[in-house]
């Protein structure tokens, strides 16, 4: 049997807006939770970020050069309303607009995140996600964008990373937990979350029937750190918390036991209100998009330690008496210290397929590394190549394995300024010349990685 990518295969690339437009004040943009969130110390903000807003039509071209089919990008919810509700700003849709026909003129399909933790500031002083009205206002804006573009995007993304944003947006800034029980407020905001989601799938199936939209978890498979039963438990534990939790509410439209035991035993429970269920329930979502960058590895924790192991993405995961996240010896790291498991890769493939059995999109995989221009603007990236190279290769044999695997759009299209880590943490295929602080000429440079990806996309994936 021959393997091989589908012919209408998805080769594409990935953005989010706050990362890589700029202009985080101008055209009547308002501010999101990003624009007034604290960056660490040594790191840019994002208000210049790889100036994409202004850029737009050259960068473009450069994604139609290196031959991408799909551009899965998000819209600022505060460029189209800049309180988050009411007021519409049409110079905000003005600037998708031309994006998506750009991207139109040049045969690249629009993949489109409806919000990628960009929450709008207006809300967020509202209570963010834990008030119910947050619901309403994000159904409001996705009614809004596919009314303006939903003769034009095919793929619409609801929330980019709901897991990210809950297990760990805290520290990051993207939402906030005030109240006296803050891990039931977490888990408020993620029902709320899941609602939100369910209206946005139900009102794209109502208002663009050719139209197709979906989830998009970070998803990393997990092991446990050895075969004794404890630390299988305790992998299975982080495994029904971290990843199927996001999964299992929108296609089966429940939450999963260990979910529910866990949120039972910490307290956190949200308030389900009558007909919450069946919203969520009557809301299929036609495909899953997931982000890949790694996969986790737990033991179990007898509770007696404080949890403070790495092994996910370099964050620190952990509850006391239930797993700890340790490191995976057999596995090498990226300069930031984030495990790399191509295998994991089609471990994941194969489990997301035969759990769920809808299509499969990925989202975001790719390598942060500190890249350098060297003379004649050349930058070799043959780190980042070579982990493309294997998560493709691992791909194609999942599909081989009967995997229904639509698309695959690695992070990033171009460089961006990372979710903490700043504008050092390269992952793009063009590099864009500045640095931290200094924004230098911010002109695009196509390093080693650009032309390979191209020759990847001419060649189907064939190697
Ligand atoms: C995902 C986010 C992206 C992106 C990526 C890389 O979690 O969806 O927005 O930033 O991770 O992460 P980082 O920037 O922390 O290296």
């Amino acid at each position: 049997k021959t393997i091989s990518f589908p012919k209408d295969f998805l080769w594409g690339a990935s953005t989010s807006a706050y990362q890589v437009e700029g202009a985080w004040n101008e055209d009547g943009k308002g501010l999101s939770v990003i624009d007034v969130g604290k960056t660490p110390e040594g790191v840019t903000d994002f208000k210049v970020a790889s100036d994409h807003y202004h850029r737009y039509k050259e960068d473009v071209a450069l994604f139609a050069e290196m031959g991408l089919k799909a551009y899965r990008f998000s819209i600022s919810w505060t460029r189209i309303f800049p309180e988050g509700a009411g007021r519409l700003n049409e110079k905000g849709i003005e600037f998708y607009d031309k994006l998506i026909n750009e991207l139109k003129a040049h045969n690249i399909e629009p993949i489109v995140t409806i919000y990628h933790f960009d929450l709008p500031y207006e809300l967020q002083k509202k209570g963010g996600w834990a008030n119910r009205e947050t619901i309403e206002a994000y159904e409001n804006y996705a009614r809004t964008l596919f009314k303006y573009f939903g003769d034009r995007v095919k793929y619409w993304l609801t929330i980019n990373e709901q897991n990210m944003v809950v297990m760990y947006g805290a520290v990051l800034g993207m939402i906030e937990a005030k109240s006296d029980n803050p891990k039931k407020e977490l888990y408020q905001q993620n029902h709320h979350m899941f609602l939100a989601q369910a209206k946005a799938i139900k009102l794209c199936h109502e208002m663009c029937p050719g139209a197709k939209i979906g989830p998009a978890p970070n998803i990393a498979y997990v092991y446990p750190a050895s075969s004794k039963p404890e630390d299988v438990l305790a992998a299975q534990n982080f495994s029904s918390i971290r990843n199927w939790l996001y999964l299992d509410l929108p296609v089966f439209g429940r939450y999963n036991s260990v979910a529910w035991s866990y949120m039972e035993r910490e307290n956190c429970v949200p308030d389900i209100e009558e007909g919450d269920m069946n919203i969520i329930k009557e809301a299929k979502p036609d495909f899953i998009a997931f982000n890949y960058y790694s996969t986790a590895t737990v033991a179990w924790d007898d509770g007696t330690s404080s949890s403070n192991s790495t092994g996910d993405q370099q964050i620190v995961i952990g509850e006391p008496g239930f797993y700890k996240g340790v490191a995976n010896p057999h596995l090498e790291k990226t300069q930031f210290g984030w495990e790399i498991d191509p295998l994991g890769f089609r471990i994941t493939l194969r489990e997301l397929h035969d759990r769920y059995n809808l299509p499969l999109l990925v989202t975001e995989n790719g390598l942060g590394a500190y890249d350098k221009l060297e003379e004649g603007d050349v930058v070799n990236d043959d780190y980042r190549i070579e982990y493309l190279r294997k998560h493709i290769e691992q791909a194609k044999i999942a599909i081989s394995e009967g995997v229904n695997l639509i698309g695959y759009c690695p992070w990033s299209a171009i460089d961006l300024v990372s979710t903490h880590q700043g504008i050092s943490k390269r992952y793009g295929f063009i590099y864009v010349n500045r640095d931290e602080f200094d924004l230098k000429d911010l002109r695009r440079i196509k390093k080693k990685s650009f032309y390979w990806y191209k020759n990847v996309i001419a060649i189907n994936g064939e190697e």
